[in-house]
């Protein structure tokens, strides 16, 4: 321990404390004694923040400029001092002066500023970016609400709003000076300009965008990037014409509304098609994002025909898609650039990330209402695709049929902007987050762009920051595997492989049983305190964490629940290891079928956590609120992690990745980055069942009939049965009668076929867990395995096939005496 460092942190808390928050001790509340400690660690942060800026500024490098309109960050503060490596130092200190570091740190309100994978990815890989020593900035949103909080009442889930900013958020800093204005609105006006055509647009209105900077540090290096996100303010804080003639709750009105554009995030998996707000917060960050590339770019005195050579700006999916007619806007019409040029520097300054193929989620805006919040851009996108299905028809004489399917509008129905085409003609590369929604992306989404630009799509496997969930969330493990491997693999991943050996050593597997033994305590404590629920220690922990939604199949969990249930109460003697059966996430507000599944998993957890005959043989509990703060024991606790997406429908996802590194073995469906998982951690250490996507195609085309499943299988007539005939819904056979209808009819997420080869997997995993050597031998493989799905690869990829950018590592001068 650093004694010296320890006196520096309590003279800067107490400095805060008092020089910055005005308290002297008797009287600081704990959120008070959270403020001063995370005032005095931004010092450390902002020392860093300079050097990495000054460094940028000279040596004038590529930028990363990530796009995103959501970053799921997480707590800030525990981060931070594990980046900084100064945890130790810091507790100490807190404990000299008669304080709690854990309550301090219990005290911090995530910013919630995502939805799920999309937003945590986007914190991921700033994380990975200062890690590297990448230059990059991220370029997001600063909603006022961030993610909802998720109740649970009578076992449905209410919405609460997350008021994240209530009580201060110390880790931004306000830059009034940096904003720009953005309009919204008017119209587009043709200008003669010397003989050469120009277009003005005329904005009915117009909005502040002003940056909230927060520093996001690498890991032990002298790397703090900036993520910088927009806050919406009134043009004038008050419209002093409408004012003069005595129209005040007029100008009132106008500034309430320009607020409104960053006030709350839009939950997903909702229909938000048609919501003109959401349009307006897309372009206003995307807006003010390019408008300071610019600003910061002609500082330093450079032409803007260099533009792309100092920027690689990637759209997170199609939310910042507008970018593409922004840039051609500001340069063309703003800075009188010639089309053909401004079009060229667009396209190798942007790409695109596909985060889904899910249909319903492939954004699309109703052309007419486009063009009355975007009259200009309109034209725009006009223009782009009258070029565009000109290169089009030159390929393809004659084909009608592919012009109308590669068009950036959708002329079928009412006309629609396909965003997911303008981000795809506009950008130099286009990626998939894993290997299969990349082969996928190819063979049906973006087939016909795949078959112009056969160089443009590319794949990135999506990766998780090792920092956070296994460095900062397991610290035992991490103990014991830094004793194993040495202390690199937070930062070089791929040193786990060093673990492989030890999976024969038994002394070794009795530390890594210890180690997870000690975390499912921990969680049994806090599945208690927040669900209610009573858990046994030594059962099989069984977790399915994520978004409720029915490609998810959290219900095919459930029916297996069940299955499992009856099973006990029929066979008491049957060899079936005890098992905890854990849930968590959230459902869209407005998603009722997700909301009846969270009702239904209470359901049958009351029934089934209250049956004299089975409940010391399985536990089922929902844990409210799933979020980054509260994921971290349940990944460190997890022996089963559920992956169970119907195939072809989950583009990657993470948390299959954040489980798997802390040594839970896997149950899943070969769809989005499991496929890679297995191969990395070997066939024999994950629990494959499930059709693959070629079965369920070949299986639709003949015509796919649930019911034909119920008649035939026994066991599912009788989950079914129960579920229908009200069993878990105290005698109302109507309550969870959507559920049933939709397996029994459409079924489209196929619950019904795979329910049967998930029921015999389940099987196999019981037997492997009757077999404690055994298991642990293959949850040490899956740690040991996981180096690929660091985020550090994910960015070393863009870094080498999108953005072509270098490291540019900072020396940071000495902490001044
Ligand atoms: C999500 C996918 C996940 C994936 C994350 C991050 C959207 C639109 N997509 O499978 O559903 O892991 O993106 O790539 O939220």
């Amino acid at each position: 321990m650093d004694r010296a460092l320890v006196d520096i942190v309590k003279r800067e808390f107490k400095d805060a404390l008092f020089a910055t928050l005005g308290r002297f001790p008797e009287a600081a509340t704990r959120n008070d004694l959270y403020l001063a400690l995370a005032l005095a660690v931004r010092r450390e942060l902002l020392r860093r923040s300079v050097a990495t800026s000054e460094t940028y500024y000279k040596k004038a490098s590529r930028t990363v400029c990530y796009l995103s309109a959501e970053f799921l960050l997480g707590p800030h503060l525990a981060n931070n001092l594990l980046n900084l490596g100064v945890e130790a130092e810091t507790r100490q200190a807190m404990s000299e002066l008669g304080y709690d570091l854990d309550q301090l740190l219990a005290q911090e309100e995530e910013p919630g500023l995502g939805n799920g994978g999309l937003g945590r990815l986007a914190a991921c890989y700033m994380d990975s970016l200062a890690t590297l020593a990448i230059p990059a900035i991220g370029y997001g949103i600063r909603y006022e609400y961030g993610i909802f909080d998720q109740l649970i009442h009578d076992g449905w889930q209410v919405e609460k709003t997350d008021k994240w900013l209530a009580l201060g958020n110390p880790w931004e800093i306000a830059r009034p000076e940096i904003a720009f204005a953005v309009g919204f609105g008017g119209r587009a006006q043709a200008m003669d300009d010397e003989g050469r055509y120009r277009a003005i647009w005329i904005p009915e209105r117009h909005v502040r965008g002003v940056a909230y900077d927060t520093q996001v540090l690498g890991y032990r290096n002298g790397t703090a990037n900036l993520l910088r996100l927009w806050k919406a303010e009134a043009a004038e804080s008050f419209d002093f014409a409408a004012f003069n003639q005595g129209d005040y709750w007029g100008a009132v009105d106008q500034k309430i509304d320009s607020e409104n554009i960053t006030k709350v995030l839009y939950p997903n998996d909702e229909l938000v098609r048609g919501k003109r707000l959401r349009l307006e917060q897309q372009y206003f960050f995307v807006s003010c994002a390019l408008q300071d590339m610019i600003r910061i770019h002609l500082q330093k005195g450079a032409p803007l025909s260099g533009f792309h050579e100092k920027y690689a700006a990637q759209l997170n999916d199609t939310h910042p898609a507008v970018a593409v007619a922004e840039l051609v806007r500001l340069l063309v019409d703003v800075h009188a650039m010639g089309w053909e040029e401004a079009w060229d520097i667009t396209r190798r300054t942007l790409a695109y990330t596909n985060h889904t193929l899910l249909p319903e989620a492939l954004e699309k805006w109703p052309v007419e209402m486009f063009g009355q919040v975007l009259p200009r851009h309109l034209e725009i996108v006009y223009e782009i695709n009258r070029r565009f299905l000109e290169e089009v028809r030159g390929r393809y004489p004659g084909d009608d049929g592919r012009v109308a399917r590669l068009s950036l509008i959708d002329e079928g129905g009412p006309r629609s902007l396909r965003m997911a085409h303008l981000a795809s003609v506009g950008s130099h590369r286009v990626n998939g987050v894993a290997a299969l929604h990349t082969k996928l992306l190819k063979a049906d989404v973006l087939r016909d762009f795949h078959e112009l630009w056969p160089e443009k799509l590319v794949n990135v496997t999506n990766g998780v920051t090792p920092r956070r969930f296994l460095a900062l969330a397991n610290p035992r493990l991490a103990a014991l595997v830094t004793g194993a491997v040495g202390d690199a693999w937070p930062r070089d991943l791929e040193r786990l492989r060093g673990l492989e050996p030890l999976a024969e050593d038994a002394a070794f597997r009795a530390e890594w049983r210890q180690v997870k033994r000690a975390n499912k305590l921990d969680l049994s404590g806090v599945i208690e305190a927040r669900a209610g629920v009573a858990c046994d220690p030594d059962s099989l922990f069984d977790i399915q964490v994520k978004r409720i939604h029915e490609y998810k199949r959290q219900h095919l969990n459930v029916l297996h629940v069940v299955a499992l249930w009856q099973r006990l109460r029929r066979e008491p003697e049957a060899a079936v290891p005890p098992r905890t059966v854990v849930f968590g996430g959230k459902a869209a507000p407005g998603y009722r079928m997700a909301k009846l599944i969270i009702k239904l998993i209470h359901s049958v957890a009351e029934v089934v956590n209250a049956d004299p005959a089975t409940r010391d043989r399985l536990r089922v509990a929902f844990v409210p609120d799933y979020n980054v703060t509260n994921c971290m024991p349940i990944f460190p606790a997890a022996e089963l992690s559920e992956q169970i997406s119907t195939a072809g429908k989950e583009a990657s996802g993470t948390g299959n990745m954040k489980f798997a590194m802390n040594g839970a073995l896997t149950i899943g469906t070969l769809d989005g980055a499991n496929v890679e998982i297995r191969e990395a951690v070997g066939e024999d250490n994950f629990f494959l069942f499930g059709l693959t996507v070629e079965e369920i195609q070949a299986l639709r085309s003949t015509g796919y009939r649930p019911r034909g499943y119920y008649e035939s299988d026994p066991v599912l007539r009788e989950v079914i049965d129960a579920v229908a005939g009200g069993r878990f819904a105290r005698g109302d056979a109507s309550l969870f009668r959507p559920i049933v209808d939709s397996l029994l009819g459409q079924d489209p997420w196929l619950l019904l076929a795979d329910f049967r080869p998930y029921l015999e997997c389940q099987a196999a995993v019981e037997r492997a867990y009757l077999d404690p050597q055994r298991w642990t031998r293959m949850s040490i493989l899956n740690t040991a395995r996981m180096g690929r799905f660091s985020s550090d690869r994910s960015i070393a990829d863009y870094c080498r096939e999108i953005w072509r950018v270098q490291p540019v590592p900072i020396d940071l001068p000495s902490r001044p005496a």
